[in-house]
């Protein structure tokens, strides 16, 4: 009897810390910078993890947009660089900034132009399968932040 009950404790306690990755995740200040014609749009969100569970951020999608793409930019030399990244991890009691100059989205193939003022829905997908719809306000190519 006791063993039955020591069982069910585990099994219930696997099952509080398996919450999904994208339930853990809160997105903010998310925002995206628009460029003329079909030149890429930059995508910049922060996202804060409370929970005691790392969650690894592993793609994005947007019906908005062909493709979507997990970016770091970087400057080497006097160089601009940016480079794929395969995954991008928030850690557990942390958070994990998308901003210009370091990760961002690279937002490709806009199936309609997006203008400013408009609100885009990217869906950030995770290392667990689970995903998290986020809308990201569109900004125009001057833009700083979500706001300025
Ligand atoms: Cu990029």
């Amino acid at each position: 009897m006791t063993r039955m009950l020591a069982a069910l404790l585990l099994s219930l306690a696997a099952t509080a810390t398996c919450a999904s990755e994208a339930a853990n995740i809160r997105a903010s200040a998310a925002w995206i910078r628009v460029l003329p014609g079909d030149l890429p749009a930059g995508g910049y969100v922060t996202l804060q993890n409370p929970s005691t569970q790392p969650a690894t951020l592993v793609g994005a999608s947007s019906p908005s947009y062909g493709m979507a793409m997990l970016h770091e930019s970087s400057r080497a030399g006097g160089m601009n660089r940016m480079r794929m990244v395969e995954k991008l991890v928030i850690p557990a009691h942390g958070s994990q900034m998308l901003a210009p100059g370091g990760y961002h989205l690279m937002l490709m193939h806009a199936k309609t132009p997006v203008a400013p003022g408009a609100t885009v829905r990217i869906t950030l997908t995770f290392a667990d399968g689970s995903a998290l719809p986020v809308d990201f306000a569109a900004r125009p190519a001057g833009a700083l932040g979500p706001h300025d």
